[in-house]
């Protein structure tokens, strides 16, 4: 009998070099990234396979950090009467390869030795830098009613987003019969698509890929070990030269799906969470995104005025005003302070009183955020020391910028992990 979790193994494309989300990826892989305050990146497609009762996944990641490990490993831990896991592979030197993954596409035919040792029919590739909440056994179920070879999940766009995305046509069975990667933008009028009143309404026209696909097992070793063996990407190689000899078909999705995987939009999708009812929905049971419980104490909040915003677990709270904002777990803000559409990632650990003691006499900030300090759409990452009356004002009035303590991308300011700004620091 068909089931899901004994047919399906999926892989979590956990990213390349990390330079877009730079510098929250310096000292972390991509999938680690913490999102919403308390969860990692690879949280979001771990939940989504769990939920679609898929849980045999491999994460590929460049480099296998400290955080990414202990992280899966304590967080995604299966029954002995389940056949789940989750298993990071890491890009790894053999005597055939001395080198990293060079693109998606190598990164999984590299995985192969790993992900072969599995049975499986379909592998599911999934992007890491995505949000998004999608039943998978509904897309694997069309794929399977289609007699499919490969299935594209898709999603109407605008013709402004069409030139980030790889952009198909489809016949009247949703068989994909045209693909074109990154189309520059007077290409676009060749590429327009039947996407249905209400998309062409919003001006979404051209069908975008989602960069998830699923794949007949046969079908994908043959394209990667055979056909195409120097191929490096799905998006650029593997998908447009599939096309007319596979049966590749579309599956379109039209709920919220947004690419995560740069600076700007990731600010952006963390401060949509704080909107009064959220596309991205972390309060519904039935999406339940999952992570590592950490028995934290619940967040202690005196005096302050708060609007639209979320407070993770161990906080401790004495801030003036906080608007639009993610406040992360054990994060500490000191009297008199403004946050306004900011995340603050939060910390690490507390600091003993005798520690706090005497980083007091040697004049060090205090782990978190000090007294009357301002901060507007920022992020400040882990483990930063702010003192008293910082001020770090983002917009677009601010060119990019890489700094030591921080980077500015696209009027977004970032604290960088660890950073300590001392009294009065202004940006
Ligand atoms: P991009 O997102 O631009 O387009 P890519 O940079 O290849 O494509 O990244 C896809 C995913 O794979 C990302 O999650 C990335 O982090 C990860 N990744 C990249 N290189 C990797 C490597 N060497 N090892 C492991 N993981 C790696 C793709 C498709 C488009 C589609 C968009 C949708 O090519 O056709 O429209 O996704 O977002
Ligand atoms: P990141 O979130 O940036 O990926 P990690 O997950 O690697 O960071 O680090 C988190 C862990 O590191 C915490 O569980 C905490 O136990 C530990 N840690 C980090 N710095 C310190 C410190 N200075 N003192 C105590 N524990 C620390």
């Amino acid at each position: 009998m068909f089931s899901l979790s004994n047919s399906v193994v999926a892989v979590i494309l956990g990213g390349g070099a990390g330079t877009r989300l730079y510098p929250l990826t310096a000292s972390r892989s991509k999938p680690a990234v913490p999102i919403a305050g308390k969860y990692r990146l690879v949280d979001i497609p771990i939940s989504n396979c769990i939920n679609s009762n898929i849980s045999r996944m491999f994460v590929l990641t460049q480099f296998n950090s400290a955080s990414l490990n202990k992280h899966i490993k304590n967080t995604y831990i299966f029954s002995n009467f389940s056949r789940g896991f989750v298993d990071i592979l890491a890009a790894e030197q053999t005597p055939d390869n001395p080198s990293w993954f060079q693109g998606t596409a190598d990164a999984v035919r590299q995985s192969l030795r790993h992900i072969g040792n599995n049975d499986y029919e379909y592998a599911l590739i999934l992007s890491g830098d995505q949000l998004y909440q999608i039943d998978f056994a509904e897309m694997i179920g069309n794929h399977r009613d289609k007699g499919a070879d490969i299935t594209i999940a898709t999603i109407p766009v605008t013709s402004d987003d069409a030139t980030d995305f790889g952009i198909l046509k489809t016949d009247s069975e949703n068989n994909i019969t045209s693909f074109i990667e990154k189309p520059a933008k007077e290409l676009h009028k060749d590429w327009v698509s039947d996407t249905g009143e209400e998309m062409r309404k919003e001006g979404k026209e051209y069908l975008a890929s989602m960069g998830i696909y699923i794949f007949n097992r046969q079908v994908m070793e043959d394209l990667l070990k055979d056909i195409y063996p120097d191929a490096k990407d799905f998006g650029k190689e593997i998908i447009p030269n599939s096309i007319s000899e596979y049966k590749v078909v579309s599956y379109q999705y039209e709920g919220y799906w947004t690419d995560i995987g740069n600076v700007p939009a990731f600010f952006e999708a963390n401060i949509a969470l704080t909107t009064d009812i959220p596309v991205f929905n972390l309060f519904d049971r039935e999406k339940t995104i999952y992570t590592r419980p950490r028995m934290l104490p619940p967040a202690k909040i005196s005096g302050t005025f708060m609007e639209k915003t979320m407070i993770a677990e161990g906080s401790i709270i004495l801030a003036n005003r906080i608007e639009q904002s993610l406040i992360g777990v054990r994060s500490r803000i000191g009297y008199g302070s403004t946050i306004i559409s900011s995340y603050i990632m939060g910390n690490d650990f507390y600091e003993t009183l005798e520690v706090l003691e005497e980083n007091r006499s040697r004049g060090i900030p205090e782990l978190g955020i000090g007294e009357r300090c301002f901060i507007k759409n920022a992020i400040i990452d882990k483990n930063c020391r702010i003192g008293n009356d910082v001020r770090i004002n983002g917009g677009k009035h601010l060119e990019d910028t890489d700094h030591v303590l921080y980077t500015i991308k696209e009027g977004v300011i970032v604290v960088k992990k660890g950073a300590v700004l001392p009294d009065g620091f202004s940006i």
